[in-house]
């Protein structure tokens, strides 16, 4: 059985609950989409980069999920005044993970946030704030990536998938699917390479040339319990970390 680490979340304001007595998380969609796909997911709670190694010695692969901005000093740049939050901890720790995922050939799994941060990881750049700072190169409008209010399970926008990546075939050509970003990727990083675009151009889905590193900008997790071709992206990981091993 495939065991994937995830890096964890944490819950570090204050809150009803828990007061200050702070939470590392990880949302249950994750987790219940691994199992679905036959895997055993193992949480890591936030932890320091010494550790990393040794985490990922345990797993048999790691999947990074969503969660705050990106620190944009990871790729060189000054934060703009869209900055959402960032959290340099995860940051920090979530840089060591993929460097060691990398260094011990550990395939590697982004949604969201984590399509973003490998991509940083690995070199990239990152556009800090869709909305104000990017105007598509094909000249069609932007789209928007934060869909909310609309519910997360919902789709929302296209894609167009290109041939011969990890996403080709399994979910059509033009499928539509929910979006909650509001950075999206600028450069991708050494050996990536685009997978699926929206109609504006904003590069939804990579994948490094040996498909070891792959990752979707929207959420299959929030996805698969009412439309089962979203656990595919799940199911493949799985199967080519079973393959792997
Ligand atoms: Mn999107």
């Amino acid at each position: 059985m495939a065991i994937i680490g995830i890096p964890s979340n944490h819950l570090n304001h204050p809150n009803p609950k828990h007061r200050t007595n702070y939470v590392d998380y990880t949302q249950q969609n994750y987790t219940a989409a691994l199992r679905e796909a036959g895997a055993l997911p193992v949480v890591f709670p936030m932890g320091s980069p010494e550790e990393a190694a040794e985490y990922v010695n345990s797993v048999d692969a790691v999947l990074l999920i969503g969660g705050q901005d990106v620190g944009p000093l990871f790729y060189g740049e000054d934060p703009t005044p869209q900055m959402g939050e960032t959290d340099r901890q995860r940051d920090l720790f979530e840089l060591a993970i993929v460097a060691e995922a990398r260094k011990q050939n550990k395939p590697l799994m982004g949604i969201c946030r984590g399509a973003q941060f490998i991509n940083v990881a690995l070199g990239g750049t990152l556009i800090q704030d869709i909305d104000t700072q990017y105007t598509p190169e094909n000249g069609n409008p932007i789209v928007k990536h934060d869909q909310f209010p609309v519910k997360w399970y919902e789709p929302t926008h296209r894609l167009d998938v290109l041939p011969d990546n990890f996403l080709t075939g399994t979910l059509g050509d033009n499928p539509i699917v929910n979006s909650f970003h509001h950075q999206g990727i600028k450069q991708l990083g050494a050996d990536l390479q685009p997978a699926a675009f929206a109609s504006d151009g904003t590069v939804e889905a990579y994948q490094s040339s040996d498909a070891s590193v792959r990752a979707v900008q929207y959420h299959p997790e929030m996805m698969f319990e009412r439309d089962k071709t979203h656990l595919r992206v799940f199911q493949d990981f799985v199967d080519y970390v079973n393959a792997q091993k």
